[in-house]
This record gives C-alpha cells, sequence and structure tokens, in this order.
C-alpha cells in the first residue's frame, strides 16, 4: 500500500506528458500556427515557459515519488523516521533557483511585450492610420471605419462607416485599432492571431497587428460579460489593400442609399427590387 502513492506521483507527470503529446490530435492545442509574426514569438515564449515548467514538473514529481518510495523502504529495514527543523542551504537553494527563472523569464519576454504593448514600439504605419474602432457592448462588436481616404477621429464623424461583427482588415501590413467599451468589460480575443485585449469602458486602448495570410480568423469575447457572452462571436478578415478598399466603398454605399434613389451597386439594385 506505501508503494500506491509512490506509483500515484509517478504516474501524475507521464500522464500530463503523454497528454500534451497527444493533444494536438484532439484538438486540444493550439488553432494551428500564428497568423502574425508577433505571434510566433509569443508563441516561441510559450514553448519556453511550458518547457521549464515540464522539466520542474518531473523533477518535483520524481523526487516526491523516490523520498515515498525511500520512506516505504525505511520501516521495512526497521530505519525509524526522524524529525528536523529543515535544512538551511536547501532551502537556500530552491529559493534562489526559482527566482533566478522567473528573473530569466521576466528579462527575457520583455522585448516582446514592448512591441506588443508599450505604444511608442508601435510601427509608425500602424500608428498614423488606424483602420478601425472596434466598441465591444453586451453582445457584439460595433465596428467604425473612417470614410475611404480619410483618418479616423477619436470622435465619431458623419461620414464615418458603421458595421457589426465584420472587421476587414488589409493583409501583410501592420494594422491597427481602437479598442473600446460601451457597457461592462469585454476581451477581444483572435486566437489565430495570438490578439487578446481587454476592453474596458472609458478607455481607447490600440492594438496593433501584421496578419500574415489572406483568410478569415475567429473573434470572440473571452471576457464573461453577461447571459449572451456566447454570442459574441465575430471575424477578422485580412484581404489585400485594393479588396479592402473595394469593401469599405460597398459599405458606404450600402450606408447611403435610401431606398428610393438609383443605387450605386447591384446587390444594393437587387435589394430595392425584392
Ligand atoms: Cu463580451
Amino acid at each position: 500500500m506505501r508503494l500506491f502513492w509512490c506509483f500515484v506521483f509517478l504516474l501524475v507527470p507521464i500522464l500530463a506528458v503523454l497528454s500534451c503529446i497527444y493533444a494536438e490530435d484532439y484538438g486540444l492545442w493550439f488553432p494551428g500556427e500564428a497568423e502574425t509574426l508577433l505571434g510566433k514569438q509569443i508563441d516561441d515564449l510559450f514553448y519556453l515557459i511550458n518547457i521549464i515548467v515540464t522539466v520542474t514538473f518531473i523533477g518535483t514529481n520524481v523526487g516526491l515519488c523516490y523520498a515515498i518510495w525511500r520512506a516505504s523502504r525505511n520501516q521495512e529495514d526497521g530505519v525509524k523516521a526522524w524529525y528536523t527543523h529543515g535544512v538551511h542551504s536547501l532551502e537556500v537553494i530552491w529559493s534562489i533557483v526559482p527566482a533566478c527563472i522567473l528573473m530569466f523569464i521576466s528579462l527575457f519576454q520583455l522585448d516582446v511585450w514592448m512591441q506588443f504593448r508599450v505604444r511608442s514600439n508601435y510601427p509608425e504605419q500602424a500608428k498614423k492610420a488606424p483602420v478601425a474602432e472596434v466598441t465591444a457592448r453586451q453582445f457584439e462588436w460595433r465596428i467604425r471605419y473612417p470614410a475611404p481616404g480619410k483618418v479616423l477621429q477619436i470622435q465619431p464623424q458623419p461620414d464615418d462607416i458603421y458595421t457589426v461583427n465584420d472587421l476587414h482588415v488589409p493583409v501583410n501590413q501592420p494594422v491597427m485599432i481602437q479598442l473600446r467599451a460601451q457597457d461592462v468589460q469585454h476581451s477581444f480575443f483572435v486566437p489565430d492571431l495570438r490578439v487578446k485585449q481587454d476592453a474596458i469602458p472609458g478607455q481607447v486602448i490600440p492594438i496593433w497587428f501584421n496578419v500574415l495570410h489572406n483568410g478569415e480568423y475567429p473573434l470572440t469575447c473571452a471576457e464573461l460579460c453577461g447571459w449572451g457572452h456566447y454570442k459574441m462571436r465575430g471575424q477578422v478578415v485580412a484581404e489585400p489593400v485594393e479588396d479592402f478598399q473595394a469593401y469599405l466603398k460597398k459599405l458606404q454605399a450600402e450606408q447611403n442609399f435610401d431606398g428610393v434613389s438609383k443605387p450605386e451597386t447591384p446587390e444594393l439594385a437587387q435589394s430595392g427590387e425584392e
């Protein structure tokens, strides 16, 4: 029976490592490769920390297992348990080693953190002309683009273009969005891009990313924000800059269409006939 606990503590790291190895096959790992350069750096950091944690976890469990096994042998051999107040040198070692590891991680990740979060390090191109303002509210993402050829202003302008849950951005160039929240705290989360930022009422938070490939990437809210939290799903569509401009023009035409005058696009002509 004493060896039972020894096996239990041995089994835990083995199961943990096996589940990590097979997690990808069952769709429990990252949602594919990161679609942004910064995302790839974030993944590298994650893997580095994962390796450190795995080695520590296995080491601790093997040590625990060995201690239990030794103790169970002692009892069979008739060796009595002995009590100690602690070993100072050992305690100093297991305080200093983790402190050094944590210090290393905190310094090593600074560069990625600065690129991701410190505004003065954002790419100039993205800072100059934010693509859109995204306002999270219960339970949707409201998107405000500037009119084609204009720059997004903090205050809404009469010719701004509005849509919901469908954020289009130009591919392969750094883009910035201004994130707001209208009611409660939400979180703008695009797993494929490794972008996650809380949206906080009263604050305008700039976030930037550079999508590497054309595509549609699910956008979700990662903060429990009310009964309809699960419905706060949208998408980020990355497309060539010409397509993005064409999309804005189409949205603008739809917004300006009064349902009576001659429609500017074939799609609107159709909807007018119905
Ligand atoms: Cu939300």
